[in-house]
Protein backbone atom coordinates (compact mmCIF):
# COMPACT_ATOMS: atom_id res chain seq x y z
CA UNK A 1 0.00 0.00 0.00
CA UNK A 2 1.43 2.99 -1.10
CA UNK A 3 -0.06 6.97 0.25
CA UNK A 4 0.13 9.70 -2.66
CA UNK A 5 -0.50 13.06 -2.26
CA UNK A 6 -1.00 15.78 -4.82
CA UNK A 7 -1.49 19.35 -5.69
CA UNK A 8 -3.85 21.50 -6.38
CA UNK A 9 -6.10 19.68 -9.55
CA UNK A 10 -8.47 22.89 -10.34
CA UNK A 11 -10.51 20.77 -12.79
CA UNK A 12 -7.61 19.59 -14.61
CA UNK A 13 -9.10 16.05 -15.08
CA UNK A 14 -6.74 15.28 -17.97
CA UNK A 15 -3.84 15.78 -15.75
CA UNK A 16 -5.29 13.77 -12.76
CA UNK A 17 -6.11 10.84 -14.86
CA UNK A 18 -2.66 11.07 -16.15
CA UNK A 19 -0.46 11.24 -13.08
CA UNK A 20 -2.82 8.18 -11.96
CA UNK A 21 -1.83 6.59 -14.54
CA UNK A 22 1.84 7.14 -14.13
CA UNK A 23 1.82 6.35 -10.42
CA UNK A 24 0.02 3.21 -10.96
CA UNK A 25 -2.42 4.23 -8.63
CA UNK A 26 -4.91 1.39 -7.25
CA UNK A 27 -7.63 2.36 -5.02
CA UNK A 28 -8.15 -1.20 -3.79
CA UNK A 29 -4.70 -0.86 -2.25
CA UNK A 30 -3.00 2.36 -2.36
CA UNK A 31 -4.45 5.52 -0.33
CA UNK A 32 -4.53 9.43 -1.99
CA UNK A 33 -4.14 12.87 -0.33
CA UNK A 34 -5.27 15.84 -1.96
CA UNK A 35 -4.61 18.91 -0.83
CA UNK A 36 -8.09 20.82 -1.84
CA UNK A 37 -9.00 22.96 -4.94
CA UNK A 38 -10.59 20.29 -6.80
CA UNK A 39 -12.45 22.47 -8.89
CA UNK A 40 -12.61 25.88 -10.72
CA UNK A 41 -10.22 27.18 -13.33
CA UNK A 42 -9.54 24.12 -15.51
CA UNK A 43 -12.06 22.67 -17.75
CA UNK A 44 -12.94 19.65 -15.94
CA UNK A 45 -14.73 20.72 -12.08
CA UNK A 46 -17.50 17.77 -12.73
CA UNK A 47 -15.69 15.09 -13.93
CA UNK A 48 -12.90 15.56 -11.03
CA UNK A 49 -15.57 15.86 -8.22
CA UNK A 50 -17.24 12.54 -9.53
CA UNK A 51 -13.60 11.21 -9.85
CA UNK A 52 -12.44 11.83 -6.13
CA UNK A 53 -16.29 11.12 -4.64
CA UNK A 54 -16.25 7.59 -6.05
CA UNK A 55 -12.78 6.79 -4.71
CA UNK A 56 -14.26 6.92 -1.13
CA UNK A 57 -12.48 6.02 1.43
CA UNK A 58 -9.07 5.37 -0.64
CA UNK A 59 -9.32 9.14 -1.43
CA UNK A 60 -8.93 11.53 1.42
CA UNK A 61 -9.08 15.66 0.13
CA UNK A 62 -9.56 19.02 2.54
CA UNK A 63 -11.27 21.89 1.61
CA UNK A 64 -9.47 24.43 -0.59
CA UNK A 65 -10.31 28.09 -1.32
CA UNK A 66 -12.21 27.01 -4.81
CA UNK A 67 -14.18 24.59 -3.31
CA UNK A 68 -15.62 26.90 -0.56
CA UNK A 69 -16.78 29.05 -3.53
CA UNK A 70 -17.98 26.31 -5.76
CA UNK A 71 -20.18 26.00 -2.13
CA UNK A 72 -21.18 29.23 -1.37
CA UNK A 73 -22.07 30.14 -4.93
CA UNK A 74 -24.13 26.58 -5.26
CA UNK A 75 -25.84 27.06 -2.15
CA UNK A 76 -25.91 30.40 -0.33
CA UNK A 77 -26.18 32.08 -3.87
CA UNK A 78 -22.98 34.04 -3.84
CA UNK A 79 -21.81 35.69 -6.92
CA UNK A 80 -19.65 33.50 -9.66
CA UNK A 81 -16.77 35.29 -10.49
CA UNK A 82 -16.23 35.80 -14.74
CA UNK A 83 -13.28 33.05 -14.56
CA UNK A 84 -14.99 30.41 -12.70
CA UNK A 85 -15.22 26.99 -14.35
CA UNK A 86 -17.82 25.85 -12.31
CA UNK A 87 -21.41 26.09 -14.42
CA UNK A 88 -20.84 22.25 -15.12
CA UNK A 89 -20.78 21.28 -11.64
CA UNK A 90 -24.44 23.79 -10.86
CA UNK A 91 -25.80 22.35 -13.93
CA UNK A 92 -25.15 18.78 -13.06
CA UNK A 93 -28.28 16.16 -12.40
CA UNK A 94 -25.89 14.66 -9.33
CA UNK A 95 -25.33 18.59 -7.82
CA UNK A 96 -26.63 17.81 -4.85
CA UNK A 97 -24.83 14.70 -4.02
CA UNK A 98 -21.37 16.21 -5.62
CA UNK A 99 -22.08 18.96 -3.37
CA UNK A 100 -23.37 17.92 0.21
CA UNK A 101 -20.12 15.16 -0.44
CA UNK A 102 -17.62 18.32 -0.44
CA UNK A 103 -19.48 20.49 2.45
CA UNK A 104 -18.34 17.00 4.57
CA UNK A 105 -14.88 17.24 3.38
CA UNK A 106 -12.39 18.25 6.17
CA UNK A 107 -10.23 21.29 6.47
CA UNK A 108 -7.01 19.51 8.18
CA UNK A 109 -6.39 15.65 7.97
CA UNK A 110 -4.07 14.41 10.40
CA UNK A 111 -2.60 11.09 10.35
CA UNK A 112 -0.44 10.19 13.54
CA UNK A 113 1.23 6.68 11.81
CA UNK A 114 1.99 8.49 8.22
CA UNK A 115 3.52 11.53 10.40
CA UNK A 116 1.66 14.50 7.79
CA UNK A 117 -0.83 16.40 8.44
CA UNK A 118 -3.07 17.57 5.31
CA UNK A 119 -4.24 21.44 4.93
CA UNK A 120 -4.80 23.42 1.89
CA UNK A 121 -2.73 26.69 2.47
CA UNK A 122 -1.67 27.64 6.18
CA UNK A 123 -1.40 27.90 9.54
CA UNK A 124 -0.76 31.23 11.71
CA UNK A 125 1.80 30.86 14.31
CA UNK A 126 -0.20 31.19 17.32
CA UNK A 127 -1.71 27.39 16.80
CA UNK A 128 0.33 24.51 18.47
CA UNK A 129 -1.14 21.00 16.53
CA UNK A 130 -4.01 20.79 19.09
CA UNK A 131 -5.48 24.86 18.32
CA UNK A 132 -5.67 23.83 14.52
CA UNK A 133 -7.33 20.49 15.47
CA UNK A 134 -10.17 22.19 17.52
CA UNK A 135 -9.84 25.19 14.98
CA UNK A 136 -10.84 23.07 11.95
CA UNK A 137 -13.40 21.66 13.37
CA UNK A 138 -15.38 24.27 13.94
CA UNK A 139 -15.98 25.41 10.96
CA UNK A 140 -16.21 21.70 9.64
CA UNK A 141 -19.19 21.30 11.96
CA UNK A 142 -20.77 24.64 10.85
CA UNK A 143 -20.27 23.56 7.18
CA UNK A 144 -22.05 20.10 8.09
CA UNK A 145 -25.10 22.03 9.39
CA UNK A 146 -27.54 22.80 6.87
CA UNK A 147 -28.62 26.78 8.04
CA UNK A 148 -25.45 27.23 9.70
CA UNK A 149 -23.28 26.53 6.49
CA UNK A 150 -25.85 29.13 4.95
CA UNK A 151 -25.17 31.58 7.17
CA UNK A 152 -21.25 30.60 7.11
CA UNK A 153 -20.74 31.03 3.61
CA UNK A 154 -22.64 34.81 3.57
CA UNK A 155 -19.85 35.58 5.89
CA UNK A 156 -16.91 33.90 4.73
CA UNK A 157 -15.46 36.87 2.41
CA UNK A 158 -13.25 38.91 3.43
CA UNK A 159 -9.41 39.40 4.77
CA UNK A 160 -10.46 40.76 8.66
CA UNK A 161 -9.80 39.91 11.38
CA UNK A 162 -6.04 39.36 10.23
CA UNK A 163 -5.16 38.59 14.36
CA UNK A 164 -5.33 35.85 16.24
CA UNK A 165 -7.49 36.06 19.55
CA UNK A 166 -8.57 32.78 21.81
CA UNK A 167 -11.45 35.02 22.60
CA UNK A 168 -12.38 36.12 18.59
CA UNK A 169 -16.41 34.71 18.81
CA UNK A 170 -18.83 34.48 15.86
CA UNK A 171 -18.09 34.63 12.27
CA UNK A 172 -14.70 36.72 12.77
CA UNK A 173 -13.35 33.61 14.20
CA UNK A 174 -14.95 31.54 11.66
CA UNK A 175 -14.19 33.74 8.97
CA UNK A 176 -10.44 34.13 10.42
CA UNK A 177 -10.28 30.19 10.75
CA UNK A 178 -11.52 29.36 7.21
CA UNK A 179 -8.96 32.26 5.72
CA UNK A 180 -6.11 30.68 6.68
CA UNK A 181 -6.46 26.94 6.39
CA UNK A 182 -7.90 28.30 2.84
CA UNK A 183 -5.93 31.01 1.67
CA UNK A 184 -2.71 31.82 4.05
CA UNK A 185 0.76 32.40 2.43
CA UNK A 186 2.11 35.40 4.28
CA UNK A 187 2.36 36.77 7.72
CA UNK A 188 3.90 40.22 9.15
CA UNK A 189 6.54 39.89 11.30
CA UNK A 190 4.43 40.32 14.17
CA UNK A 191 2.42 37.17 13.27
CA UNK A 192 -0.75 39.02 11.75
CA UNK A 193 -1.73 37.15 8.69
CA UNK A 194 -1.30 39.42 5.32
CA UNK A 195 -3.77 37.87 2.55
CA UNK A 196 -2.94 40.23 -0.44
CA UNK A 197 0.26 39.33 -1.77
CA UNK A 198 0.43 35.85 -3.96
CA UNK A 199 3.97 35.54 -5.35
CA UNK A 200 7.15 34.94 -4.63
CA UNK A 201 8.99 34.85 -1.52
CA UNK A 202 12.12 36.57 -3.35
CA UNK A 203 9.61 38.88 -4.03
CA UNK A 204 7.31 39.91 -1.28
CA UNK A 205 7.02 43.02 0.19
CA UNK A 206 9.13 43.95 3.28
CA UNK A 207 8.02 42.52 6.60
CA UNK A 208 5.96 39.62 4.55
CA UNK A 209 7.55 35.93 5.07
CA UNK A 210 6.32 32.60 4.60
CA UNK A 211 3.72 31.32 7.29
CA UNK A 212 5.81 28.46 7.82
CA UNK A 213 8.71 30.68 8.71
CA UNK A 214 7.66 33.24 11.12
CA UNK A 215 9.82 32.73 14.24
CA UNK A 216 8.56 30.23 17.23
CA UNK A 217 5.67 28.77 15.06
CA UNK A 218 3.98 26.89 17.34
CA UNK A 219 3.20 24.30 14.61
CA UNK A 220 6.63 23.58 13.97
CA UNK A 221 6.67 19.96 15.39
CA UNK A 222 4.25 19.29 12.87
CA UNK A 223 4.78 18.09 9.27
CA UNK A 224 2.58 19.45 6.91
CA UNK A 225 1.39 18.93 3.21
CA UNK A 226 -0.14 21.97 1.58
CA UNK A 227 -0.98 23.60 -1.79
CA UNK A 228 -2.25 26.71 -3.20
CA UNK A 229 0.42 28.45 -3.49
CA UNK A 230 1.76 28.02 -7.43
CA UNK A 231 4.33 30.91 -6.80
CA UNK A 232 6.11 28.55 -4.03
CA UNK A 233 5.93 25.80 -6.18
CA UNK A 234 7.64 22.26 -5.07
CA UNK A 235 9.23 22.87 -1.61
CA UNK A 236 10.24 20.63 0.50
CA UNK A 237 11.79 22.16 3.34
CA UNK A 238 11.54 24.04 6.77
CA UNK A 239 8.65 20.73 7.95
CA UNK A 240 6.45 21.17 5.42
CA UNK A 241 5.93 20.25 1.65
CA UNK A 242 4.27 22.39 -0.64
CA UNK A 243 2.92 20.56 -3.84
CA UNK A 244 1.08 23.84 -5.67
CA UNK A 245 3.50 23.35 -8.91
CA UNK A 246 0.37 25.44 -10.96
CA UNK A 247 -1.03 22.71 -13.18
CA UNK A 248 -3.65 25.23 -14.27
CA UNK A 249 -1.67 27.84 -15.17
CA UNK A 250 0.18 25.34 -17.77
CA UNK A 251 2.71 24.18 -15.48
CA UNK A 252 2.99 20.66 -13.40
CA UNK A 253 0.63 18.62 -11.64
CA UNK A 254 2.76 16.66 -8.92
CA UNK A 255 2.72 14.11 -6.23
CA UNK A 256 5.09 12.66 -3.65
CA UNK A 257 4.49 9.40 -1.95
CA UNK A 258 4.15 10.12 1.75
CA UNK A 259 5.17 6.48 3.25
CA UNK A 260 7.98 4.58 3.48
CA UNK A 261 9.71 8.43 3.65
CA UNK A 262 12.50 8.50 6.26
CA UNK A 263 12.68 11.80 7.76
CA UNK A 264 15.35 14.40 6.43
CA UNK A 265 15.22 12.25 3.03
CA UNK A 266 14.84 14.49 0.04
CA UNK A 267 11.46 13.35 -1.70
CA UNK A 268 11.38 12.85 -5.29
CA UNK A 269 8.21 14.12 -6.89
CA UNK A 270 6.35 12.22 -9.63
CA UNK A 271 4.76 14.71 -12.60
CA UNK A 272 3.32 15.43 -15.38
CA UNK A 273 3.14 18.18 -18.03
CA UNK A 274 -0.07 20.28 -18.13
CA UNK A 275 -1.70 21.64 -21.35
CA UNK A 276 -1.10 25.73 -21.23
CA UNK A 277 -4.29 26.76 -20.20
CA UNK A 278 -3.82 30.28 -21.23
CA UNK A 279 -4.48 31.60 -17.93
CA UNK A 280 -2.18 33.91 -15.49
CA UNK A 281 -2.06 32.85 -12.23
CA UNK A 282 -3.87 33.89 -9.73
CA UNK A 283 -6.25 33.16 -6.51
MN1 LIG B 1 -6.30 27.61 -3.29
Amino acid sequence: MATYAIGDIQGCGDEFEALLDKLKFDATRDRLWLVGDLVNRGPRSLDVLRQVRALGAAAITVLGNHDLHLLAVALAGSKSKQQDTIADVLRAPDRDELLYWLRHRPLLHCDAALGYTLIHAGLPPQWDAATAQQCAREVEAALRDDRQCIELFAHMYGDQPDGWLDELTGFNRLRFITNCFTRLRFCHDDGRIALSYKGTIEKAPAGLQPWFRVRRRRSRDMRIVFGHWSALGFHDAEGVLCLDTGCVWGSQLTAVRLDARTPDTPVTPVCVECGSSGLSPGE
